[in-house]
């Protein structure tokens, strides 16, 4: 049977998960046969284009005529879309994958995992980076205990892509619509994969949240223009979100855990990192060497750099020979395989939407730590 898939959203992630799908016949040959039926948006115009460019067959204005015409909704919209739709979706038992964070707040992301929990359907979150390969491995090497215990994990997630003040006015960039900034679109992936790793749920942390610039330019075609060197005044937005943030945070286990994100790091483009140190050795990750993990062993003297590209690694023998590296739109093929396997299987999922709760709680937590200066249990 083909699952049916609607997509609301056509931009950026819109692009990664279409182009996802479209490999799967080809390198994932049992991967569930699916369908890219309808796109949901709002202009008409950039709809009509990306229904031929993302290999759609319509669009709809409303989310709500998608609903019963689709097996899965990919939620793909600003974090305050997120809620409505997948709800709606999950009480129709119509399947959900929803991007991060799960929701713009606490509040609508218990409201979220309350519906999946209800609900026959399958409720996934795109943590993407759990399906890197290196990862994988990261996971499997701590559950074989050969790192012995975790006493720390240090996860940093560095772009600079706002560092420019007159970098447009975003939906990232307001706290109504997105909830958070860094923290919940970059932090989150952070505190996904600690608790991934780690296998354990954060108890408190100590939060610091910064906005280097408080205002921008609302882009050409948006509700006013930059000055189009007609003297026109420019019209700017509030930013009412992160640029950046910090926290510490002490795991269940006792891990201590130390977590940054920012927009603003002038440098690093996509530099998603992580540290873990335990008791008999170490490994280190980087997305921006994503094929890398590198690994202190007890019996070694520094840090190996194993290239992750074996056909025994994971996912890895479904794509190229040893050293023919892949790259950050392999992993959106791999959550899709799993994603819709498990659908077609009637199996779990992970990470579902309890996961999505889990590091909500998190960021929350961690607003509520600077807002007060103090420790916060989550
Ligand atoms: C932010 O620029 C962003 O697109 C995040 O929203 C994604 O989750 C991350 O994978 C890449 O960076």
């Amino acid at each position: 049977m083909t699952l049916k898939t609607g997509f609301l959203g056509y931009r950026f992630m819109g692009r990664a998960h279409a182009n996802a799908l479209s490999r799967l016949p080809m390198f994932f040959p049992d991967a569930p046969a699916v369908n890219r039926e309808v796109l949901i948006g709002r202009d008409e115009d950039a709809l009509g284009t990306a229904v031929d460019e993302l290999g759609f067959d319509r669009y709809v204005t409303d989310w709500r005529d998608a609903i019963d015409e689709v097996d899965v909704l990919y939620n793909l919209g600003p974090n305050d879309l997120h809620p409505d739709p997948s709800i709606t979706a999950l009480e129709n038992d119509v399947h959900v994958l929803s991007e991060k964070p799960l929701a713009h707040t606490l509040e609508a992301a218990e409201r979220m995992a309350e519906a999946a929990r209800e609900s026959d359907a399958t409720a996934g979150i795109a943590f993407n980076y759990r399906f890197v390969p290196a990862i994988q491995l990261a996971r499997d090497l701590v559950a074989s205990g050969e790192l012995g215990e975790i006493n720390h994990v240090r996860a940093t997630y560095l772009q600079d892509w706002l560092v420019d003040p007159d970098a447009p006015w975003s939906w990232r960039n307001s706290a109504e619509r997105a909830g958070s900034g860094a923290l919940g679109d970059l932090g989150a992936h952070s505190i996904d994969l600690a608790r991934f790793l780690l296998g354990d749920d954060v108890e408190r942390v100590s939060g610091h949240l910064r906005t280097f610039v408080d205002e921008r330019p609302v882009a050409e075609g948006g509700t006013g223009g930059i000055d189009a060197g007609d003297g026109s005044a420019v019209e700017t937005r509030e930013v009412t979100v992160d640029d950046a943030y910090t926290a510490q945070a002490e795991f269940a286990g006792g891990t201590m855990g130390l977590f940054e994100a920012s927009r603003f790091a002038t440098g690093h483009d996509n530099a998603n990192t992580i540290e873990l140190n335990g008791s008999k050795g170490s490994l280190r990750f980087d997305l921006e060497r994503l094929n890398e993990l590198e690994v202190l062993r007890a019996d070694s003297r520094g840090f190996e750099t194993v290239l992750v590209t074996d056909p025994d690694d994971p996912y890895l023998e479904h794509w190229w020979p040893p050293g023919h590296v892949i790259g950050w739109e392999h992993t959106f093929v791999h959550e899709n395989y799993a994603f819709l396997s498990a659908i077609d299987g009637g199996t779990d999922y992970a990470p579902d939407f309890g996961d999505g709760l889990a590091v909500q709680r998190v960021l929350e937590a961690i607003q509520r730590s600077d807002r007060t200066g103090e420790w916060t249990t989550v």
